[in-house]
């Protein structure tokens, strides 16, 4: 590893701020078929403070938390002469508490599932010493010698989020928008902690398809540069000679990346995330310390495109682009290739790399002009994989490739209107792709249909109970998981915080 860059990210490691929320609010959790998880909230009441063995209640927390939890446990009338044993489950939607634990069939390690059994020995505040991710808290007495005293329940959360640097939105401000903001804004800001995580409650990684919405929704909400400074210092300590960057990496106990996650498209979101931290800070040293990084890395993407204009993979893990099953990857990946290739021939241009900028902007000319040739089908008037891996006719395939300045204008329009009504064609299912469909139509100048999809998407999923949003969502599909089990799924997602991005950029 890097140890120039590992100091340049330890450096820039944010303050983490506090704050604290208690909850003596009680609820039911209950069925209801006209829920999205089939479950509501109901009968709000005041929490009692005394409970026998096998009392189980559920604590509201009124919003989504991030951090330590703590309480007092104390006796009732007698001395308790026996430990008291205590279960707490966590979750960030009344959904996941519904569920039983043991009923997961998921893909994922179970232990990511928050519970935890305390045994306390001694009226105490109880605090406990890992970090949760939740609203809702179900609390149940296993066993106790006798009638326990339970209260206090409080949680520290932690966020490098500084919400003094958050700008009101202006007055008049259409308040589905707002409301969408105001989500948006606290995702991301659940996300910020020492990194931009993609996830509190699961994975809890620095991503590089996640830190790229992240740091630019962030310019315009809570401007933490130091933050993003630091995750991509954090990558770039990660570069392995004629890999991609990895995927993800983890901080503790210390920097760490696992072999073979370098992903084509997220190692280009990269080279993006800096062109944009370059854009809104102008902080050019910051820039030019890790340009070296971004150029090896354009390079290699540059050197996998053969003269048909296809670009090719390494071993590993080729390509992300979207949980949408079975979906076909090479041409969007390939839109990621050229749009980074675009800010990339820019930002080289900024620096005075003459060499890099002609070099890639040739490169970006030749290979649309070839990925059209090779992959647009008139007939389908659609972008459209034929005769090479399995054929697909996907929106994130039209998306791309717009993005990527292989179809533009009018004609570009009509491909992704089409594709995204036809009923035959693949749909996103995670926001993070939602993210690009809405910047493609900001690129082709559909701002009203580019409002309105925000408004319908991340809206609906606030109709559906989003206390933050969603790393996976369908509206027609509770049950859609890229992990097989939605309480697997998390519901703080760092890449579905960009809403926000687009508000405050285009539509206030
Ligand atoms: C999941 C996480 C993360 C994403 C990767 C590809 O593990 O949701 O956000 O970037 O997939």
């Amino acid at each position: 590893m890097n140890k120039y860059y590992l100091e340049k990210a330890d450096i820039n490691t944010p303050k983490l701020y506090e704050t604290e929320v208690s909850s003596d609010t009680v609820v039911d959790i209950v069925p209801d078929e006209t829920a999205f998880f089939g479950v509501k909230i109901a009968n709000a009441r005041k929490n009692a403070e005394v409970f026998a063995p096998g009392d189980t209640f559920i604590l509201d927390f009124g919003q989504h938390c991030v951090g330590t939890l703590s309480f007092r446990m104390r006796h009732d009338d007698r001395y308790l002469d026996a430990p008291v044993k205590v279960k707490l489950r966590f979750g960030e939607t009344a959904y996941e508490i519904a569920r039983d634990f043991t009923s997961y069939h998921g893909g994922l390690c179970a232990s990511w599932l928050q519970e935890d059994i305390l045994s306390i020995d001694f009226p105490e505040i109880v605090t406990l010493p890992r970090r949760y991710c939740f609203r809702y808290l179900e609390v149940t007495v296993i066993s106790s010698p006798r009638p326990v005293r339970l209260t206090d329940f409080a949680v520290r959360c932690l966020t490098s989020a500084d919400y003094s640097k958050l700008t009101p939105l202006p007055e008049g401000t259409d308040p589905v928008l707002a409301e969408i903001d105001r989500v948006a804004a606290k995702t991301l800001a659940d996300c910020m902690q020492t990194a931009y995580e993609d996830g509190p409650k699961r994975d809890r990684r620095l991503w590089t398809g996640d830190l790229r919405l992240q740091a630019l929704t962030d310019c315009y909400l809570f401007k933490n540069d130091r933050l993003a400074r630091r995750c991509l210092y954090l990558f770039a300590a990660c570069e392995e000679d004629g890999k991609y960057l990895p995927g993800c990496l983890y901080q503790k106990p210390a920097v760490f990346f696992d072999d073979g996650m370098g992903i084509t498209d997220y190692a280009m979101l990269w080279c993006s995330a800096l062109c944009d931290y370059c854009e809104y800070t102008g902080d050019t040293d910051t820039v030019r310390d890790l340009y070296p990084v971004a150029q090896r890395q354009m390079n290699l993407a540059c050197s996998l495109i053969d003269e048909n204009g296809v670009l090719g993979f390494l071993d590993g893990w080729f390509s992300f682009i979207d949980w949408a099953p079975a979906i076909e990857r090479r041409i969007p990946c390939e839109g990621v290739v050229l749009y980074t290739m675009e800010k990339m021939a820019a930002l080289a241009a900024m620096l005075g790399d003459d060499t890099h900028a002609k070099a890639w902007s040739d490169k970006l000319t030749d290979t649309r002009k070839k990925a059209y040739e090779r992959f647009f089908d008139a007939d389908r008037n659609a972008f459209y994989n034929a005769d090479i891996d399995t054929p697909q006719y996907s929106v994130q395939s039209q998306a791309w490739m717009i993005l990527g300045g292989v179809i533009d204008g009018t004609a570009g329009v009509s491909v992704l209107r089409d594709c995204l009504t036809s009923p035959a064609s693949l749909k996103p299912v995670t926001p993070y792709m939602h993210h690009y469909v809405v910047e493609a139509m900001v690129k082709l100048g559909m701002m009203e249909e580019a409002m309105s999809y925000i408004k319908s998407y991340w809206g609906s999923m606030i109709e559906n109970g989003a206390d933050t949003f969603w790393e996976a969502y369908d509206p027609k599909n509770p049950d859609l998981s890229p992990y097989s089990d939605p309480i697997m799924n998390s519901f703080c997602h760092a890449w579905s915080c960009s809403p926000s991005y687009f508000i405050r950029k285009y539509f206030i």
